[in-house]
């Protein structure tokens, strides 16, 4: 069995801006609350963000559900090791219904960032590939490095089946950038922006 690495040097906002550099046009993006959200603010504004405020624990399970109802897309929930653990159950939802077109991406830090970088369950026994794998889920990452960013990248665009990746980021605290806060404006946005990738009128 694989061992839980803990050692985590990837900085959050270069690791975004490389995952979502070429992202193809049909790739949603679901960040989980706080870091995330900002890490994919700010590497560039996207109609196709769908930016959390809170519901922590709820990512993976509203990306799973954009993935189920529009298979056409693709989906990245990309949250915190925090976010993940408050709704650890979701992966085994994620394992049971596996669609191929859910990307499921974890930067782990080992804490708790926002609120202050308390150590999370990932700097101690919980091993999230592990949990993962046991979920049921095939394709499973454990990336560290630039070059195993770069395969993550390309598997967001075209995995053929359900994937979950933990990237090892390093536990800092960048500026925060925060996108648009009106929860009814971010969700009006990405429905217009799900109606035109999918190819359909929105109602
Ligand atoms: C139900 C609930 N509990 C607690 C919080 C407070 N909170 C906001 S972000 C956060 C930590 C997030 O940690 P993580 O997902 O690991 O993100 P990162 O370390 O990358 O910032 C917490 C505890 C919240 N928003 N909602």
């Amino acid at each position: 069995m694989q061992a839980n690495v803990r050692i985590a040097t990837l900085d959050r906002r270069a690791a975004m801006a490389t995952l979502l550099a070429d992202r193809p046009a049909n790739l949603f993006v679901v960040p989980g609350l706080g870091s995330c959200t900002w890490d994919a603010f700010a590497a560039g504004d996207d109609d196709r963000n769908f930016y959390l405020w809170g519901a922590m624990g709820g990512a993976a399970m509203i990306g799973l559900g954009l993935a189920l109802a529009q298979p056409k897309l693709r989906v990245a929930v990309i949250t915190g090791d925090g976010e993940m653990l408050m709704g650890l159950g979701s992966l085994g939802t994620v394992g049971m219904q596996k669609p191929a077109n859910l990307a499921v991406v974890v930067f782990d830090n080992g804490h708790f960032g926002e609120t202050g970088m308390q150590a999370s369950h990932t700097s101690g026994a919980v091993d999230l590939c592990a949990v993962a794998r046991g979920c049921g889920i095939e394709r499973v990452m454990d990336v560290g490095d630039e070059a195993g960013l770069r395969e993550l990248a390309g598997l967001l665009a075209n995995s053929d089946r359900t994937l979950f990746a933990r990237v090892r980021i390093a536990a800092d605290d960048p500026p925060r950038v925060l996108p648009e806060k009106d929860g009814v404006a971010i969700k009006d946005r990405v429905r217009r922006a799900v109606a035109k990738a999918a190819g359909f009128t929105p109602a």
